[in-house]
């Protein structure tokens, strides 16, 4: 695939897990430290999105990608984008809600959160410890425009995916 996303979001947001069960891989997360390049993903460390300071980081690394996904723990109602950080970003958004699953998961609530930093594009929700949602990721990096995207979403009609901002 010619296409590449990176993936930004709070420190321990479940970015790295996500990437294992994207990869099949089984190993264990451990805090990310700095940028991870995989076949069509590129980690980032919570950090880059937590400090402003590395918003250069940020905006460097996506001149690398086609897309970027902005990633929301349904565990947590903190918000940690500036609204609208989409926007500044040139790149097809694609928003993940992480952790469905979890007992204390709020997918709703994370799907306002994910509204506020994204005004259109596609929403998925996952559970990497389940597998849930995860096999639509790959497909949305796979489309080259917002339409490519918003067609996928339309095709499933699948409760873990949700296209917002029409
Ligand atoms: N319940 C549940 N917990 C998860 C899931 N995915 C990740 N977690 C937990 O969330 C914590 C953080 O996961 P990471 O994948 O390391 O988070 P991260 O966003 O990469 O964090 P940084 O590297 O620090 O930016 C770990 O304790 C995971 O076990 C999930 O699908 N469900
Ligand atoms: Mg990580």
């Amino acid at each position: 695939m010619k296409n590449k996303t990176m993936l930004i979001g709070a420190i321990d947001a479940g970015k790295t897990t996500l990437i294992h069960a994207l990869l099949g891989s089984t190993t264990a997360a451990l805090k990310t430290q700095t940028l991870h390049y995989h076949q069509w993903i590129v980690d980032t460390p919570g950090e880059y999105t937590e400090n402003p300071l590395y918003y250069k980081n940020i905006m460097a690394t996506a001149l690398e990608v086609t897309h970027v996904i902005y990633v929301q723990d349904a565990t947590t109602g903190k918000s940690i984008f500036p609204p609208g950080f989409s926007a500044g970003i040139p790149k097809l958004p694609i928003a993940v809600v992480t952790k469905s699953d979890a007992v204390d998961s709020d997918i709703e609530r994370a799907i306002q959160v994910l509204k506020r930093v994204m005004l259109k594009g596609p929403v998925v929700i996952t559970s990497a410890y389940e597998q849930k949602g995860i096999k639509h990721i790959k497909p949305l990096v796979a489309c080259n425009t917002m339409d490519e995207m918003k067609a996928y979403v339309d095709a499933q009609g699948n409760a873990s995916l949700q296209f917002i901002g029409e």
